[in-house]
């Protein structure tokens, strides 16, 4: 398949300033009739071929200026007309099968419904376009079909006229005045119910807010309608943006590749993101819906009003939405805690991908198939990355440069360059060494040393960035560290530093530091690297206790357990080693649990073992089955050391009764770790426990928290609350998605056993994401699924790429990244995860997007 490249962009050669699409819908037939006025583009190359792309369409007919013409010619996908003079009308017909579109990009029918997705290149499954997101046009619509079928019809803007038409059809008529690119168009027409509210805009315009759902499900749907006000609010305090049409429609579908889309005043999600009440979502689930409402609503001015100028800067949009949807939710909620969350999801989902054949700059230089750059690194490493800059200037001139922004390309396509620019100019920043942050892969490593001589602290440290592929050579980034000495006698600091390492290696001075001060480094993580520094545990315990920073209190607890568990799985330790490893980890663990000071919600985030997969990325080459042994063997310690505080705890917060406020919500999340890990450290005592905790349940937190805890037993009660789980939430699609992921997910010894037997349930489609994902996504983290050491989990994910890849490959593209993982671990397993790449790579007719993943995993 042909490279894309950065480099290469050229402006468009012809512009559509306005598009008049109309449609004849059927679920199994529809038929699409477009207009467009093109326009030659002054800043184009002047050619007289326009260009529409398209992708497995083929025109019915084609006219220009109101004639119908024949000399037009496809070059592969692409229609091209050859057009003498300066603008023109072009219409084309097209015929499209919804039913039958298995990628779930375009149009298509989803549980009855019809509906499109065109972001990156959707729309070209639609309709002859430039379908490149610097063409903005002005959208007109007209759609027609069978008012049975179809009662409700929807598209961006404002629904303009509609009326009935002949043997049961009706029409409606919409029109969005803001020019759009047409990843931006959307259309939904089915039978659906909306729970309504307006919103009253700062400016003091009404508008109309609609949640629509399928009928049933409109109980389920105030979660998400008062997220979306709160994001209106907030995006108007703190950024200054006003929503700009009378009316902003939210339609949920059950079928979806991602999360949500934010098509302009008519954003489409995934089911999982809206609907929401206490019985069928957990705490998470509500967390989870309040932020991808307010990422998609924030798109409205990041992403929509200013969009990209192509793809290559999908960063400028997602980085930028991702960090306001992190800073609406911290608003919302507990700052720090999201902070933690937020940093625990970068080293899970963002690390890995920096340290492996997939590692790519969040403005990439090149790519084969774009959908496969809807990535950790792109969305959040790129939010990172502005992050630092709204560090390093401070709030309220970091608002200067937003409003620069907005204010100077309001309406335009706009660069990654364009924000640093605007940010530079607003805040007043000199970012030139900054740049480099969107050109370089990888995640630095800062290696870190303390030296004290009469009171004054000498920080002395070291960068460097790793090779990534294409990039062997790196240059030193700007990194802007938050620092602060603290005395150990009295538990304080003399005041929190921020410095800027922008060398390959530098030292800082702090006067005023006492004799033994003990550093605290990177706190609130004010930049995306790995901080090396070899860490007495008597410090780390001290900073897990007293740091006033919490970020950095967690990340104290984290580095004194990542230190035991490399060192155990890496050198390996002697018994007697490994048991002061763990009296001090369980020093820290007890002072946790048992702290009458700290709030649950915090107390949770503590208690939090680090991933697998982090602990995998501290080791160039690592056993996973070693890292896994050790990790369940420190668990169940702590779960007998600490077995009675655990279990007073567990009792404490059972009396917690539900409430979504944030003391209730923080019992909820302890109740489920302690029985974690009094599980682990006496499985009758978790069973019971469990069980009593499932049966007692009055919410989704607490029934599938102790449905995961007894899923990992082998144990009667495990059985007995799996079938009462699917009985009770039988047709709840996304409830029975659950039911799949804890078990697939589980660390059962007969896992995959488990995994093959669901695959075959009578409720698994390979035709639904949310299902696949719940099955094998789950499989895929599992590492005792994953990583069995004869392969068979490994074959179980090649073998579900190559069966999904002709229906949906975009989603089986997604799978490949934990194959591709084979160089950081031990032979025996790398040599079968490769052979399995292998075997994908030679299946015939791949699919683009799975195609340029094993080769980059094989490369
Ligand atoms: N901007 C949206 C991206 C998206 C997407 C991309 C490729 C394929 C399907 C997709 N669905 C949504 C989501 C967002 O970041 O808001
Ligand atoms: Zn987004």
């Amino acid at each position: 398949p042909p490279v894309i490249r950065r480099e290469d962009y050229l402006p468009p050669a012809w512009l559509v300033p306005e598009i008049a699409l109309d449609f004849a819908l059927g679920l199994d037939a529809t038929t699409v009739v477009s207009r467009l006025s093109v326009r030659r583009n002054p800043a184009g190359n002047g050619a007289q071929t326009l260009r529409l792309n398209g992708d497995q369409i083929s025109p019915v007919a084609v006219h220009v200026d109101g004639e119908a013409i024949n000399d037009w010619r496809m070059d592969g996908p692409d229609l091209l007309i050859e057009l003498s003079g300066e603008a023109h009308e072009v219409r084309v017909e097209t015929a499209l099968v919804p039913s039958g579109n298995s990628q779930l990009m375009g149009l298509y029918a989803s549980n009855g419904m019809l509906c499109t997705q065109c972001e990156a290149e959707g729309f070209r499954r639609i309709t002859f376009f430039p379908d490149r997101p610097d063409v903005l046009s002005t959208y007109s619509v007209r759609m027609a079909g069978a008012k049975a079928t179809f009662p409700i019809l929807l598209a961006n803007g404002n629904c303009t006229a509609q009326g009935e038409g002949e043997n049961g059809t009706h029409w409606a008529e919409w029109h969005d005045p803001w020019p759009k690119p047409s990843y931006l168009f959307a259309l939904v027409a089915g039978e659906l119910i909306a729970n309504h509210a307006t919103f009253t805009t700062m400016g003091g315009r009404t508008v109309d807010l609609n949640v629509w759902v399928r009928p049933g499900d409109e109980g389920r749907t105030q979660h998400a309608l008062d997220s979306l006000i709160a994001s209106m609010k907030w995006d108007e305090e703190t950024f200054g943006r006003e929503y700009d049409l009378d009316l902003f429609n939210i339609v949920a579908v059950s079928d979806f590749n991602m999360g949500a889309m934010e098509n302009k005043g008519l954003n489409v999600f995934n089911t999982r993101y809206v609907l929401a009440d206490p019985e069928t979502a957990t705490d998470a689930d509500y967390d989870a819906i309040e932020g991808v409402i307010g990422h998609e609503y924030f798109h409205n001015w990041s992403g929509n009003r200013i969009t990209c100028r192509d793809w290559f800067q999908l960063s400028l949009k997602e980085g930028f939405t991702v960090l306001r949807d992190q800073l609406f939710s911290a608003a919302m909620g507990s700052e720090p805690v999201k902070r933690i969350e937020d940093v625990r999801v970068l080293r899970i989902a963002q690390f890995p991908e920096d340290s492996g054949p997939l590692a790519h700059p969040i403005r990439p230089d090149s790519y084969q198939e774009i959908s496969n750059f809807y990535t950790a690194t792109v969305y959040n490493k790129g939010a990172e990355v502005i992050r630092m800059m709204r560090t390093m200037a401070g709030e309220e001139r970091f608002r200067q440069g937003t409003d620069l922004y907005f204010e100077r390309h309001d309406g335009e396509a706009a660069t990654c360059e364009d924000f640093v620019k605007a940010i530079e100019d607003g805040a007043g920043l000199d970012l030139t060494q900054f740049r480099l942050w969107y050109s370089q892969a990888g995640t630095p490593q800062v290696s870190a040393s303390l030296k004290v001589e009469n009171g004054t602290a000498v920080l002395s440290l070291r960068q460097s960035v790793p090779a990534t592929p294409g990039q062997p050579e790196k240059q030193p980034m700007p990194i802007p560290l938050r620092v602060a000495l603290f005395d150990r006698a009295s538990g304080t600091h003399g005041g929190e530093s921020l410095i800027v390492l922008d060398k390959a290696e530098d030292s800082f001075t702090f006067d005023g530091a006492g004799h033994d001060p003990i550093l605290s480094i990177n706190r609130g993580f004010s930049a995306p690297v790995s901080i090396e520094m070899a860490r007495p545990d008597a410090d780390l315990v001290f900073l897990a206790a007293h740091d006033d920073d919490p970020f950095a209190r967690y990340e104290a607890m984290q580095s004194l357990v990542v230190q035991h568990l490399v060192a155990a799985v890496g050198s390996g330790l002697n018994e007697a080693q490994r048991e002061a490893g763990r009296e001090a980890i369980g020093e820290a663990f007890g002072a946790i649990v048992t702290d009458p000071e700290l709030d649950d919600l915090m107390r949770g985030e503590l208690l939090l073992l680090p991933a697998e997969s982090y602990l995998a990325e501290q080791l160039l080459v690592s056993d996973p089955g070693a890292i896994h042994a050790e990790r369940e063997g420190l668990k169940a310690w702590l779960g007998r050391k600490l077995g009675g505080e655990l279990r007073a705890l567990h009792d404490r917060v059972s009396a917690v009764p539900y409430s979504r406020e944030a003391a209730a919500r923080g019992a909820r999340k302890v109740k489920t770790q302690a029985l974690v890990y009094i599980a682990a450290g006496d499985p009758a005592e978790g069973a019971r426990r469990g069980y009593a905790q499932y049966q007692a349940a009055s919410c989704m937190t607490d029934r599938q928290g102790a449905l995961m805890v007894l899923a990992s037993l082998d144990c009667p009660e495990r059985e007995l609350a799996l079938a009462d789980f699917l009985a009770r939430y039988e047709g709840n699609a996304l409830v029975i998605d659950k039911w799949f992921s804890l078990q697939a997910g589980s660390l059962h010894p007969r896992v995959l056993d488990h995994i093959k037997a669901l695959a075959s349930h009578p409720e698994f489609r390979m035709s639904n994401p949310n299902r696949v994902r719940s099955l094998y996504m789950a499989a895929a983290m599992n590492p005792v699924a994953f990583h069995d050491p004869d392969g068979e989990g490994y074959r179980m994910i090649g073998d579900l790429i190559r069966r999904l890849d002709p229906i949906n490959p975009q989603t089986a593209a997604r799978f490949v990244a934990s194959l591709g993982r084979w160089r950081r671990v031990e032979p025996q397993r790398a040599a079968l995860m490769r052979a399995e790449l292998e075997r994908i790579a030679a299946q015939a007719d791949l699919s683009r997007d799975v195609r340029e993943q094993v080769t980059k995993s094989l490369g």
